[in-house]
């Protein structure tokens, strides 16, 4: 049944034009009411065919300023339309079930999700959908940084507030939060702990190759940079650095490539993800390249969900740098806030660890400020997302 028929949920600030009407038409009937010395009606009349109407002034205020969790004042379920990137890996896995747990109707919420896969039309097309089915919440986790101003635009003359999770959005602030972590601190102290790593453990650093992210999306831009200053400051050489879409057949199919190309001038290869470590892994060992703890490359990867600690754990993938994907519950508190009328933080930052298969590197630090670092065990693993 559709959350609009019967009712209206009117929340300040995110007030599209079809509920503006429908309150413009309460706070008439119930001014005329008043103006004719009639009684309000003891319970709400549908006066048209999809909206039932407060009783008074005082009533439809009061629906406005409602501070409901996970439904509006009148107990409807609040709709929120989730335009995600795609299946791509298992930090995305992770991400989509946050917000499948966490948007359900039991808590108060109906979720529209669409899975992009990992295309850019298909994302703005998902967000222009949820405009027309007038859902009250707009979620995206932006597939490229760049494209947006458009279509939020057009989220913001409707009265849908948007929010925005992981990725950056960079040509656009018309969104009521961003809820993520810093790309390009993930890239810094990836790079500073392999500094550290390299002169606990003597390696001369000879060449580097980087494995990239989706090209344009900003968790491939943030780490990329990152990493590129420490190394400059360093002198260190990256050899080459390609696209491998956070995938693992991306990850393998690049890394096949770099054996042929650069066979004996590489011994750090950094992979934006997880996925593409994996990938990287088969196709080093396919090609009798040694990697990990023991072997003659030192791997580092970003993301660190499960199976890239359990890697950790054993070795084979030196260093993990996290990214948090379970953004749900931060996106309902800001829900939240704008049901009740508040205004959430525009940026919201969400803890992310580093982590390690030994205590080579116990700390290290970025940018001045102290790093820890956290050596995988079976229970590190076990509460992993
Ligand atoms: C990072 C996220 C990236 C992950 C990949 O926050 O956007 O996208 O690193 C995923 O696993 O594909």
């Amino acid at each position: 049944m559709s959350p609009f028929s019967g009712v209206i949920h009117l929340q300040k600030g995110c007030m599209n034009m079809k509920k503006l009407f429908a309150l413009v038409l309460a706070l008439c009937m119930a001014l005329s009411l008043v103006a004719c010395g009639g009684s309000s009606s003891s319970d709400t009349e549908d006066t048209t065919g999809d909206v039932s109407t407060a009783d008074s002034v005082e009533d439809a205020e009061a629906s406005v300023a409602a501070d409901t969790e996970g439904t509006t004042s009148d107990g409807s379920l609040i709709t929120v339309g989730f335009a995600q990137v795609g299946h791509e890996s298992d930090w995305r896995t992770a991400s989509t079930q946050s917000c499948q747990d966490v948007f359900t109707e039991a808590n108060g919420y109906e979720l529209v999700f669409v899975d992009c896969d990992n295309d850019s039309a298909t994302q703005l097309e998902a967000v222009r959908g949820f405009i027309q089915q007038e859902v009250d919440y707009i979620i995206i986790d932006p597939i490229v940084s760049t494209g947006w101003d458009t279509v939020l635009t057009e989220c913001e003359d409707a009265g849908i507030p948007v929010i925005v999770i992981d990725r950056t959005i960079d040509d656009s602030d018309k969104y009521a939060a961003w809820v993520g972590s810093n790309f390009t601190t993930e890239g810094l102290a990836a790079g500073e702990w392999l500094n550290a790593y390299a002169e606990a453990k003597g390696i001369e650093i000879s060449g580097i190759l980087v494995i990239e992210g989706t090209t344009g999306a900003s968790a491939t831009l943030g780490r990329t940079e990152g990493f590129q200053q420490i190394a400059d400051s360093y002198g260190w050489t990256i050899l080459d650095s390609q696209d491998g879409d956070f995938t693992q057949d991306g990850g393998q199919e690049v890394m096949e490539s770099y054996c042929k190309s650069y066979e004996g001038q590489f011994n750090v290869v950094i992979c934006q993800n997880d996925n593409e470590a994996f990938g990287a892994m088969t196709a080093m060992t396919n090609a009798g390249v040694s990697y990990g703890e023991d072997g003659d490359v030192t791997l580092i990867s970003f993301d660190a969900c499960t199976a890239g600690l359990e890697y950790v754990q054993q070795g084979l993938i030196n260093a993990d740098f996290e990214r948090n994907p379970l953004a749900a519950p931060f996106v309902a508190e800001v829900i939240e806030q704008l049901e009740a009328g508040e205004t959430p933080e525009t940026e919201i930052y969400m803890e992310e660890h580093w982590f390690t298969y030994d205590e080579t590197v116990s700390s290290f630090t970025v940018d001045g400020a102290e790093q820890t670092v956290t050596v995988v065990t079976d229970e590190v693993v076990e509460a992993q997302y």
